[in-house]
């Protein structure tokens, strides 16, 4: 018989069934039945679980280097065994401590082998880790804790110069549910806290994550997200495998390859396109990366003999730029992959000559869908777009964003991109109003970017409909930042908007409304107020301005196109300027 995973759902209804496990069933969308049969008969979803995934890894290559890279006690590098064997003990530990099957788990980490320790201890555990980035701050792992009511944070204690251990320990005693902080590494601890270290027990043979449902969600990842505080994705064993796996044969992936994760480790990007996850699928050999610049990244490549790395573009121009005169072996780099944000063509073409490597375009998004360009893909596709999907069950829509039908427009024209499929979530996590606007009635997800499908199948990315900023690769929602700025008693109103930068692709420009009669804050006393409110710095906006108005729509909404609009037309007037003055 058949496990019932996903009851008797029928296609389209999105009413969560009693079939997700454990606690999470009313916090999250299922697959409904007919589709999630469909993934199974189609080979997609196998049934395999996190654990599965290292108990494989441990059975074939148990010997062979997992992991490389160098943690708050020193260098470290782990074998498969070892991995596992850390991961266990660890799981023992927090099971003594009360963490519990379903539990939610903060995982606030640079990028040092504990990470794997952790969140394979997590899966092993049947706990779910809520990936936050490193670069995040107290106000949105707060969030995250609250809304996922965590019941632990992990994280290290300082990193580029901030406590992240003291800053855990606000947020663990403002939200009741988190009980612990653990701190992989030693140092001055705040109350409360414990090293990861302390916790570790010896395990016993079975672990409760080791007969986890595979239709269960297995982590909470985040949204760059476009409103007011990003998203939670809630994605299973069966989808998020699926993926990885396919990644993995998508991009070669062997026990011969040594990835560089250079992006955050817990970056979507970096986990499974095909990241950490697809190099433990295939027995390979992943370096950590502490800092993602050419010149740790490149004495790594040179140690380590690394095979692949994946970058977003900035980084991809810096490293272009410094591999002309490094004079560092690069030579077993085979393939970079480039994703994130668009790349430009230019980029694109330089890359080859300038790494010794070939280039794959990467197209993804936490919430599932990727694409990318393949190995035997001519130069042109390669160069110009950003690839196909993984899956043949991929279903990729493209409408015309100002029709409220959502009809299709032809093939080759612009319009706005919609997808399902066997590794796309059908929902948010806890955000059913959130979910009636990022969700078709019959389950495909607005991405909110802008494509035109080539003759050939590949997608290109133009732009987006969605009120994000991607800077560098870094999604920043505009009201999640205006909102701190209206937090500060001399603003009236604020918005945010992207404006076009040679080096990230997009920066922020805040424009803001003073409270009349006052003196107008300063730009850079507004900038500093955002970030002292604890949010990651790459949301501080670039620049401020302080105006009267703001340009409105015709319903009075404030209209940001209108914003970009005319700020774009005084870069480009001030740009003629300059050339004048260069060229009279
Ligand atoms: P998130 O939903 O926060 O995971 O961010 C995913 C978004 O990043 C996509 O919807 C795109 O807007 C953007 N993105 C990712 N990769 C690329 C790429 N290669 N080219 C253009 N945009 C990209
Ligand atoms: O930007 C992204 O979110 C992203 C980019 C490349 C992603 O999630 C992915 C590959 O899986």
């Amino acid at each position: 018989m058949t496990r019932s995973v996903h009851g008797s759902t029928a296609i389209g209804e999105l009413a969560p069934t009693s079939t997700v496990s454990g606690s999470l069933a009313e916090d999250v969308v299922p697959y409904p039945a007919a589709f999630a049969e469909r993934y199974r008969a189609a080979g997609y979803w196998t049934g395999q679980t996190f654990p599965a995934l290292l108990d494989r890894a441990v059975a074939d290559h148990g010997d062979r280097t997992a992991v490389v890279g160098t943690g708050p006690s020193g260098a470290q590098r782990w074998t498969y065994a070892e991995l596992d064997a850390r991961a266990r003990g660890l799981a023992a530990g927090l099971a003594e401590r009360g963490v519990a099957p379903g539990d939610r788990v903060v995982v606030w980490l640079p990028n040092v082998p504990e990470y794997l320790e952790t969140v394979f201890a997590l899966f092993r555990l049947g706990a779910l880790p809520v990936f936050a980035l490193p670069a995040h701050r107290g106000s949105e792992i707060r969030y995250f804790a609250e809304h996922a009511e965590a019941v632990a944070i992990v994280t290290v204690a300082r990193h580029d110069r901030f406590d992240h251990a003291a800053a855990a320990a606000e947020v663990a005693a403002a939200v009741p549910s988190v009980r612990h902080v653990v701190v992989a590494g030693g140092g001055e601890l705040p109350d409360r806290a414990v090293t990861l270290a302390s916790l570790r027990r010896t395990p016993p043979d079975v672990l409760p994550g080791d007969d986890a449902d595979p239709s269960s969600v297995a982590f909470l990842q985040l949204s760059g997200g476009t409103t007011g505080l990003p998203k939670l994705i809630p994605r299973t064993h069966d989808d998020y495998l699926y993926s990885v796996r396919a990644s993995a044969e998508i991009c070669g992936l062997s026990r011969d390859t040594v990835y560089l994760a250079a992006l955050p480790a817990a970056h979507n990007f970096t986990m499974s396109s095909p990241g950490l996850l697809g190099v433990v699928h295939a027995g390979g050999t992943s370096v950590l990366a502490p800092a993602p610049d050419a010149d740790t990244c490149f004495a790594l490549i040179e140690a380590e003999r690394v095979t692949l790395a994946a970058v977003v573009p900035p980084l991809a121009a810096a490293w272009v730029q410094a591999a002309s005169s490094s004079t560092r072996d690069l030579s077993s780099l085979a393939m970079l992959q480039v994703g994130g944000a668009k790349c430009a063509a230019e980029l694109a073409r330089r890359i080859p000559a300038a790494l010794g490597a070939r280039l794959q375009q990467v197209f993804g998004m936490a919430e599932g869908l990727v694409n990318y360009t393949r190995d035997d893909d001519p130069d042109d596709v390669v160069e110009e777009t950003q690839g196909s999907p993984i899956s043949p069950d991929d279903e990729i829509r493209v409408v015309d964003p100002a029709d409220p039908d959502e009809r299709e427009v032809p093939r080759g024209e612009v319009g706005a991109l919609l997808t399902r499929g066997p590794y796309t979530i059908r929902g948010y996590y806890r955000a059913a109003e959130q979910n009636a606007e990022a969700f078709t009635a019959d389950g495909f997800y607005r991405t909110g970017d802008l494509v035109r499908i080539t003759e050939r199948g590949d997608i290109v990315v133009t732009g987006r409909v969605k009120e994000q900023i991607n800077r560098g690769g870094e999604k920043i929602a505009a009201e999640e930042v205006e909102n701190h700025l209206l937090a500060h008693p001399d603003v009236v109103d604020a918005a945010i908007v992207g404006v076009p930068d040679e080096f990230l692709g997009e920066c922020t420009h805040a424009y803001v409304i003073p409270v009349p009669d006052r003196d107008a804050p300063r730009p850079n006393a507004l900038r500093r107020f955002v970030r002292e409110r604890g949010v990651a710095a790459y949301k501080v906006p670039d620049t401020v301005e302080v105006v009267d108005a703001f340009p409105v729509t015709g319903v009075g909404k404030t209209s940001r196109r209108a914003l970009r609009t005319a700020l774009a037309a005084r870069a480009t007037s001030s740009q003629a300027e300059q050339a004048e003055e260069t060229h009279p």
